[in-house]
């Protein structure tokens, strides 16, 4: 490994020892670019490594919100602005319970590098709270949301920081949180945020943007080892809107989705989760409810339950965690290896430990990593910046075509960034060094700070 890499490294586990997300997503990324720091003497000179894992700004805040029987409850916010050389931050908003500084901080690197290979101008962004939303009703959610805005509202805008949904944080949110902005501030920004509803500015495809994406990138790495998709069984795991927009494309495109997972464990469907319009119906209902149990699916349709268990001992050609970060370690990792999958596709951001993630890629499987594989969900983010801020609408088959186009390109760019420095077909290493050197020559050419 690069000297100074590694040594970058190590500071960041003596410094950030109790940041433990951090440090993994740190030298996750950092171990894929020894060969590119190795090109770029100058980089260290400029103490690049090291400017690129302080960010730029992060704040926490205090938000007081008042639940139904009139007693008041504090929550931590946070909003971390990490790099903006090549746009204004950013990423989405993560409410959860077991929400704090690491967390934010691997979310927010992860994004960095995603945002810079959908080849849009957006820089990296992320937030949220420690706020639980399970069992909090309608009015409860709304004021959480309010107060959380209302904290925010002075330090983000369209050209400045531009928020989005993340676990816990889905259009509903987005309406009360932009609602709360437009009436502080008294304009109609609503490039401020993105995710909204169609009526006031969303755009379309962003609920289905991330599973989407997911499988346009799938293609192409089907394609590339010319391989397709009619046919194939995928085991996902999650129940929200990505796993949902996975389950429909996988639809479309005549793959099949046999599993599915929520907080109570997972359900085994043979004939798949989309088989009938019923099922689909059933998904977004699940979606909608939040209340993230997967039993019912199982008594409703009379398929297979699997009370908290996850889905990686299926037998299946394709799989694809798309629930929560190191939802895969090293013994799910090796089941899946075991059951002779072809395709490990991350799609929850950093969805595997980096061991485990390391194993799969020994592995006789392509790897596609998160930051890549999930990249549609902030492309079509960005897009729908560029809608707002011209003022008008496109039709979905614009915005599909556009997102279709941009996993291709991040596709493409990832495999030509490994091959450029000699590792294959290496898609983690790939993506990890596209995206890192478009962020590199941005932060180089705006001098030192
Ligand atoms: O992880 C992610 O890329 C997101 N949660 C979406 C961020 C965004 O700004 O749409």
């Amino acid at each position: 490994m690069n000297a100074y890499v590694a040594r970058v490294i190590e500071d960041v586990k003596v410094k950030y020892k109790n940041e433990p997300e951090f440090i993994q997503t740190v030298e996750e990324v950092l171990s894929s670019l020894s060969p590119v720091v190795d090109a770029h003497p100058e980089y260290e000179k400029a103490d690049l490594l090291g400017r690129m894992i302080e960010p730029e700004r992060m704040f926490t805040f205090r938000v007081v919100w008042v639940d139904d029987n009139g007693v008041a409850h504090t929550n931590t916010g946070y909003r971390c602005q990490f790099n903006g050389a090549i746009g204004p931050y950013k990423g989405g908003l993560r409410f959860k319970p077991n929400v704090y500084a690491g967390i934010i901080k691997l979310l927010v690197f992860e994004q960095t590098f995603k945002n810079a290979l959908t080849g849009l101008p957006i820089g990296g962004g992320k937030g949220g709270s420690d706020f639980n939303p399970k069992g909090r009703s309608e009015a409860e959610i709304m004021r959480f949301c309010q107060s959380y805005m209302t904290a925010l509202y002075r330090y983000i805008g369209p050209d400045v920081d531009v928020p989005a949904g993340d676990e816990g944080v889905g259009g509903r949110e987005i309406g009360y949180m932009f609602g709360q902005y437009r009436r502080l501030k008294g304009v109609w920004e609503n490039g401020v945020l993105t995710g909204k509803g169609m009526t006031y500015g969303g755009s379309r495809f962003r609920p289905e943007a991330t599973g989407y994406g997911a499988m346009y990138y799938l293609n192409n790495m089907l394609a590339h080892q010319g391989d397709t998709i009619e046919g194939k069984t995928i085991a996902v795991s999650g129940y929200g809107n990505v796993a949902w927009g996975i389950c429909k494309k996988a639809r479309e495109l005549g793959a099949k989705v046999v599993t599915i997972s929520g907080r109570d464990g997972y359900i085994y469907d043979e004939e798949g989760v989309t088989s009938s319009d019923e099922k689909v119906a059933y998904l977004l209902e699940m979606r909608a409810s939040k209340n993230g149990s997967i039993k019912d699916y199982a008594d409703k349709f009379g398929v297979p339950f699997f009370p908290g268990e996850k889905p990686w001992g299926v037998k299946v050609d394709i799989a694809m965690p798309a629930a929560t970060q190191n939802e895969v370690v090293m013994a799910d990792a090796e089941k899946i290896a075991a059951n002779g999958v072809k395709y490990y596709m991350e799609v929850s951001n950093m969805s595997t430990t980096n061991d485990a993630l390391n194993f799969l890629r020994t592995k006789d499987m392509i790897v596609g990593p998160a930051k890549a594989v999930n990249a549609g969900g902030v492309g079509v983010s960005a897009l729908e910046m560029s809608q707002n801020s011209e003022r008008l609408v496109w039709t979905a088959e614009e915005v599909d075509a556009k997102l279709e186009a941009m996993m291709k390109d991040i596709h493409d760019a990832s495999a030509k960034a490994a091959e450029t420095y000699g590792l294959g077909y290496d898609l983690v290493s790939g993506a990890n060094i596209a995206g890192f050197t478009k962020v590199a020559e941005a932060m180089m050419a705006q001098g030192i700070f």
